[in-house]
């Protein structure tokens, strides 16, 4: 008989495959929630690309590898690995397929535009944004389609709004984004939209040259001028902010909504304590399962040991978010939805270089549109039974395709 040492076993988990069913409501991912507590590190195989990748579940492992300089995201582009969209969502050169210090340096520009002053002006503007739509809900009468009246346009007035592209374009920049961030439409309408939306910013970049002023197409303008940035770079930024900004916040806040309607308790607290307000939303934030399935992976430079398992040099590494924060060694029942939970340190936003920029002003809208939702409509109920309502299918971030509402 041949005794196999431990270790190399270890080397060799099993490859799961992982169909990325649509799911409804809130309901957590059944294979993330067994691989976390059954095969932290492990691999898996996906709908789209090739091969297999690794899978990285556990809170701690998930923040060693995100900021870890020994995985690349340089070293993904242009490889066809296993993933759930047919397509890549960042273009060449863009700052999500980019390593320190050229990441560093891009990041460094979009920094102004999130800087504390612009988001207290964005705060101001996101105010007056949802007062007029929240004035033409009350017009509509119930029930009413909040996803359609309020989460779609609101985050993409404000991205749109931070990056200068003028409001009469935003119905064209919703439908791009659409096309972009979606899996089910295919790999093709994802490039042309990507395509068509490139050639957009191409354009509003270019006009903005010398004009001074501090909306982020100048910004990254003045950056190209500078040679601080060149302008597929500058271009690749434009769009993942501008998809990014636009879509998520969109779904996670009706996803928000949608949490404190179908928990009653949670949100008669949250009424009766309303200094409760930013806890809450960290809570919403670690719940809310964002995604389907994993984003965008990063290559192994080198064989790097995470979690008691080797993962060899070139192979991509995917960590899971949504698993992180559900890990029973940092969150207190953490299949809890509790907006009293004080101690909340989620990966919501991700970790390390790539941390999410927008994460304040996503916060910001979260606040602003939950806020002023209750204080205008202290009776706001959902308008269909709960299992009624039909959520986005193929879709890479998760939402609700309606959200209609009575008051
Ligand atoms: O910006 C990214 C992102 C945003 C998001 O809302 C969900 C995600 O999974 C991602 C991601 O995987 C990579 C990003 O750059
Ligand atoms: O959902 C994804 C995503 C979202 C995003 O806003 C930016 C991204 O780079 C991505 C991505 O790379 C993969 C996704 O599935």
């Amino acid at each position: 008989m041949t005794t196999t040492p431990l270790t190399d076993l270890k080397d060799e988990p099993r490859i799961h495959f992982w169909a990325v069913p649509d799911l409804t409501g809130l309901d957590f991912d059944p294979l993330l929630a067994r691989l976390l507590h059954e095969d932290p590190v492990t691999r898996v195989r996906l709908p789209n690309g090739e091969g297999h990748a690794w899978l990285v579940t556990r809170y701690e492992d998930v923040k060693f590898v995100s900021a870890d300089p020994r995985f690349s995201r340089q070293a993904v582009y242009g490889r066809s690995i296993t993933r759930v969209a047919p397509h890549f969502i960042p273009m060449e050169g863009a700052v999500g397929f980019a390593d320190p210090p050229d990441h560093t340096r891009m990041r460094r520009v979009v920094g102004r535009a999130f800087s504390a002053r612009a988001l207290e002006t964005l705060r101001g503007h996101a105010q007056s944004v949802m007062d007029r739509l929240l004035d033409r809900v009350e017009e509509h009468g119930p029930p009413a389609d909040l996803m359609a009246l309020v989460n779609r346009p609101f985050p993409l007035a404000m991205v749109s709004e931070l990056m200068g592209v003028p409001e009469g374009d935003q119905p064209l920049m919703g439908r791009w984004t659409d096309g972009i961030l979606t899996a089910g439409a295919g790999r093709e309408a994802g490039e042309r939209a990507k395509a068509d939306m490139a050639r957009y910013f191409t354009e509003l970049i270019g006009r903005s040259h010398g004009t001074g002023q501090e909306f982020l197409a100048a910004v990254l303008a003045d950056a190209v001028d500078e040679g601080t940035l060149d302008e597929q770079e500058a271009v690749g930024l434009a769009v993942l902010i501008q998809i990014g900004g636009a879509h998520a916040v969109r779904n996670n806040s009706a996803n928000m909504i949608y949490a404190l309607l179908t928990h009653p308790a949670q949100l008669a607290r949250l009424r009766a304590e309303p200094a409760l307000l930013p806890q809450a939303i960290e809570e919403l934030l670690r719940y809310i399962p964002h995604r389907n399935a994993v984003g965008l992976s990063r290559i192994a430079l080198e064989d790097v040991e995470v979690g008691g398992v080797r993962i060899p040099k070139d192979e991509a590494v995917y960590v899971s978010y949504l698993t992180a924060n559900r890990d029973p060694a940092v969150f207190a029942d953490p299949e809890e939805f509790d907006i009293g939970r004080a101690d909340n340190p989620h990966v919501s936003f991700g970790y390390g270089p790539h941390y999410c920029p927008g994460s304040m002003l996503a916060r910001i809208e979260s606040t602003i549109l939950l806020e002023s939702l209750w204080t205008r409509f202290p009776d706001l109920r959902l308008a269909v039974p709960e299992e009624d309502i039909r959520w986005q299918r193929g879709a890479l971030i998760r939402g609700p395709e309606t959200l209609p509402v009575v008051w």
